[in-house]
């Protein structure tokens, strides 16, 4: 009788990661409004912007620059913060893909950037910061590039209850992300 209650639950807890992994699909992008297209107010959709306000910090929904389209996100900064500060374009993923491998992927524009990155961060219901994943892992992206893809991995632990993807300029420069999907794999 203890075997077939241990089967049993065995089995509902196979069922329940699967039902919970499986409302994703493999090859599925899980980020909203990716090529900025969408947007009312001089803002897109879907994503907000994480800043330490400064007078000579642009946070740019552009329609002059971008790779596909016909809008970009970028970040315009010239001033110099006393800390280290990384000003961001956010949007956190309501769609958590537990237990799964995700890739970020998307293209980026430089120019004379001190530091860029597009990272993945993994959150649990603590606001601990339980996964990471970083462009920075495969090199850093900084100085004057044109349009180019770069990408970030990470597993999804499974007492992740949100992610948030982040499009990152690290202190002066200018920059412009587009098409930026997060992947299923
Ligand atoms: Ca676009």
């Amino acid at each position: 009788m203890k075997k077939v209650l241990l089967c049993f639950l065995v089995c509902m807890l196979i069922i329940s990661i699967g039902l919970l992994s499986g409302c994703v699909k493999k090859g599925e992008n899980i980020l909203l409004n990716s090529g900025f297209e969408l947007g009312i107010n001089n803002k897109p959709f879907f994503w907000y912007q994480a800043v330490v306000p400064n007078d000579n910090l642009t946070m740019l929904w552009d329609t002059t620059i971008f790779y596909n389209g016909s809008y970009s996100v970028g970040i315009n900064n010239t001033h110099i913060y006393e800390n280290d500060t990384c000003n961001n374009w956010a949007q956190r993923i309501y769609k958590v893909p537990i237990g799964r491998n995700i890739e970020l992927i998307g293209w980026v524009k430089t120019i004379e950037s001190e530091d860029v990155a597009m990272v993945i961060q993994c959150w649990d219901n603590k606001n601990t910061i339980i996964g990471f994943g970083t462009t920075e892992t495969s090199g850093s992206i900084n100085g004057t590039n044109d349009w180019k893809e770069y990408n970030a991995s990470v597993f999804v632990p499974y007492n992740t209850t949100r992610i948030i993807v982040r499009l990152v300029l690290c202190g002066t420069g200018q920059v412009w992300f587009d098409d930026v999907k997060l992947i299923i794999k």
